[in-house]
């Protein structure tokens, strides 16, 4: 079956019930950041080309409290390492995107583009007990950070995402979404994986199986 049934896939975001939710495009997750992604700058000016062809933009914005459970910091542990917490697994990261600090931001191109459209922009992980990767859900699966209900209500069905980083915030956005009954899209060439211990191939095996359509931003297969 070809993976475009409808000439309207290829003009992902334009349907009044789409929208782009742009992920964490945040200059601590760019080369120089605190927990800089491979090439996370790079996407940056496709991320405003896609919220220019959009009909709604939302975006998510990482903002951490100045000491937060998933900071390795707060363990004295070694950052990349990872520790079983009251609601889980948590891999401990470098102390990053603290609320009203430059790392916590928008890039630059973001706050000159796609910011100025978003309609809503969530703000997840300011729980000092609990991280958040979704834009729905913390990390504990249970503490919704609003974002549906707002989707809900607004009519919105398909959810396309892209921003940083695919294998965790992006990964789990598109799965939560699904799970609240949206359809959802991953656009791969707006996207950089931090890709630790496999975590990008594991990112793109569990989207597929729960049916989340991987694509680029021209409309083709993602080639994986
Ligand atoms: C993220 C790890 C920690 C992300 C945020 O945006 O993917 N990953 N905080
Ligand atoms: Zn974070």
């Amino acid at each position: 079956m070809p993976l475009f049934e409808k000439a309207a896939d290829r003009e992902l975001g334009a349907r009044e019930t789409d929208v782009l939710v742009l992920i964490d495009p945040q200059n601590d997750f760019c080369p120089g950041g605190a927990l800089a992604v491979p090439g996370g700058d790079e996407i940056m000016p496709l991320l405003n080309a896609l919220a220019e062809r959009s009909r709604h933009v939302a975006l998510s914005q990482d903002w951490h409290p100045p000491s937060q459970v998933s900071f390795a910091s707060a363990h004295g542990q070694a950052p990349f390492s990872t520790k079983i917490l009251s609601y889980g697994e948590q891999v401990l990261w470098p102390d990053h995107r603290i609320q009203g600090t430059a790392g916590a931001d928008f890039h630059p191109d973001i706050e000159q583009g796609a910011a100025k459209k978003a309609e809503v922009i969530v703000r997840k992980g300011h729980n000092p007990a609990v991280d958040s990767y979704s834009a729905f859900y913390e990390n504990d699966h249970k503490t919704s950070t609003g974002l549906a209900g707002w989707l809900r209500e607004r009519g919105l069905k398909r959810c396309i995402f892209a921003g940083l980083a695919l294998d965790f915030c992006v990964r789990y956005s598109a799965e939560d979404a699904v799970a609240e009954g949206f359809e959802a899209v991953v656009v791969i060439d707006a996207t950089r994986a931090i890709d630790m211990a496999g975590s990008g191939a594991e990112a793109l095996k569990s989207l597929r199986a729960r049916g989340v359509l991987l694509i680029n931003s021209d409309g083709s297969e993602a080639n994986l």
